[in-house]
């Protein structure tokens, strides 16, 4: 580890022997043995040794969120908001040291890494103008001098389990939200990144002392699978926010399902461009290339497919090839790269099966991919952004690889391009380029993209917190951050007052004793 690394550890307050879980100032756990052992993937280096709770320490956290659940329940929206406020403050203070170690942990370039955190001060900005709204509605009563109107109420426990991609940002969303709203939260991030979930945990921690915020508002559990299951079977946590895997996802839908839990998934996407005949093309190319190569492909918005208009095809396939030629790869802390490298070998090992299993089914390689070697590659997760042309149906274009690999898809008119974009079984995000209206409408209408989220002259990541984040079919339905996502994280109380001296009853139903 460099001393510019240890540096920042320093300052992120992140001491060699961590524990395993964390309910605000406390930590506990370090005399566990069992093990995550966090190494960049930009050197390959060992970064830290954090230790794993087991089922007793899990089942302490609970025990102190259900308290800390009865006080800060109580505690006015707008001061919670107040302190969801300062936890903003203190990002904006460390936002440099943040994201340098997502950057470094995660792989993602360093402007990325610091644009994960502006992500987390935006949404604590957001969440702190919601504090004072979580508006319900006011209904008119059929009945004479009776009241109708709904509240919402804080659920409980959020159980928030992330994915390393977005170390830190997606449990902010969550955080946030489900803070201002009344809740307490307990955060499993990604055994591949522990180190930035401390950083982050250890920051909300000196919010929450400064304001005298009981222990177990928010609280850390680091562990594996063997934690996630803990607590998606865990009756005590009414909502499991889940990002990550569609095969993750359904075992949380089952597992959460199954003792009628609520959950919010985020899953995979296969998200797709429609590069359109009537396109600005030099302004696709940014679009395309950034959403294609931007965290070396592994964002649930990356783009994965371009669907063509057959008149721009060899024009905007040209413009790419030669964009791709320009792309430097290399350590993500140096700014002068565009491309860092992915999580891990296993990552590695999973783009070289699907770049042989594209080939094996007829697809045209018009950039080739490859493993980087050499020093500055010694981690061995560098790999070459590459593009296939491929038909939309093959099984592997249908599939969510976390990897900068990007299908190219002619289509002759709009029906079949939309078509095209909806034909696979996740439901993420999607765009079109154009300079016609007509077509930009139909892109955006009923009969148009099946996405969650659909845009027109921009690419298909980059979302800004104050909409709603998530996606249909496979990409499992949830919706986070921003419009009234809150509402996921409350219960919905309707309550009904009789100020009148008899007691009519609904439906002019009559009942007299
Ligand atoms: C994710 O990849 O899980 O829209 C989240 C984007 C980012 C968030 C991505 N704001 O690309």
């Amino acid at each position: 580890m460099t001393t510019a690394i240890q540096s920042i550890l320093n300052r992120l307050g992140i001491k060699a022997n961590n524990a395993a879980f964390s309910t605000g100032s406390n930590w506990g756990g370090v005399a566990n043995t069992q093990t995550l052992d966090s190494y960049s993937p930009v050197d390959g280096k060992l970064i830290a040794t954090a230790k794993v709770a087991d089922a007793a320490d899990y089942d302490s956290v609970v025990i102190k969120a259900q308290e800390a659940f009865i006080t800060w329940r109580s505690v006015p929206a707008p001061k919670r908001g107040e302190i969801v406020r300062q936890f903003g403050d203190a990002l904006r203070e460390n936002k440099e040291a943040l994201g340098t170690l997502v950057s470094y942990e995660m792989g993602k370039s360093l402007q990325e890494g610091f644009g994960e955190v502006q992500e987390m001060i935006d949404i604590c900005d957001f969440a702190v103008g919601l504090s004072r709204q979580l508006y319900g509605l006011t209904m008119h009563s059929e009945r004479p001098s009776h009241r109708m109107y709904e509240q919402w109420h804080p659920l409980g426990i959020v159980g928030i389990i992330s994915a390393f991609n977005f170390p830190v940002a997606v449990w902010s969303w969550n955080a946030a939200l489900a803070l201002v709203c009344g809740n307490v939260c307990i955060w499993k991030p990604s055994e591949k990144t522990p180190l930035t979930a401390i950083a982050c945990q250890h920051i909300i921690a000196s919010v929450f002392k400064a304001n005298n915020v009981a222990e177990g508002v928010c609280n850390l559990v680091l562990g594996d699978r063997e934690v996630g299951e803990l607590m998606t079977h865990d009756g005590r946590i009414p909502l499991i926010s889940a990002t990550g895997s569609t095969r993750m996802g359904k075992a949380v839908a089952a597992a959460v399902g199954a003792r009628l839990g609520k959950s919010l998934l985020e899953l995979g996407g296969n998200n797709a461009i429609i590069i359109s005949e009537h396109a600005d093309l030099d302004m696709s190319l940014i679009g395309a290339v950034f959403g294609a190569v931007g965290t070396a492909g592994q964002r649930c918005t990356s783009t994965r497919r371009l669907i063509i208009h057959e008149s721009v095809y060899d024009t905007f396939t040209a413009k790419l090839v030669k964009a791709y030629a320009q792309l430097r790869i290399g350590d993500p802390l140096d700014q002068n790269n565009h491309v860092g490298p992915l999580i891990d070998t296993n990552a590695v090992a999973a783009y070289q099966d699907s770049i042989a299993k594209c080939k094996a089914e007829g697809g045209k390689f018009v950039v080739e991919g490859g493993i980087l070697s050499g020093d500055d590659y010694a981690s061995g997760c560098y790999v070459k952004p590459c593009i296939a042309e491929v038909n939309n149906d093959f099984e592997i274009v249908q599939h969510e690889t976390f990897a900068p690999i990007l299908y190219l898809i002619k289509y002759k008119t709009l029906d079949e391009a939309i078509a095209l974009q909806n034909a696979v079984p996740q439901g993420l995000s999607s765009a079109i380029m154009t300079l016609n209206l007509r077509e930009a409408e139909q892109f955006l209408s009923a009969n148009g993209s099946d996405c969650g989220i659909a845009n027109v002259n921009i690419g298909t990541s980059g979302a800004e917190i104050g909409g709603a984040f998530g996606g249909e079919k496979e990409t499992g339905g949830g919706r986070e951050s921003g419009s009234d996502a809150w509402k996921a994280y409350m219960r919905r109380q309707t309550n009904t007052i009789n100020y009148s001296n008899t007691l009519p009853l609904a439906q002019g139903i009559k009942f007299d004793l």
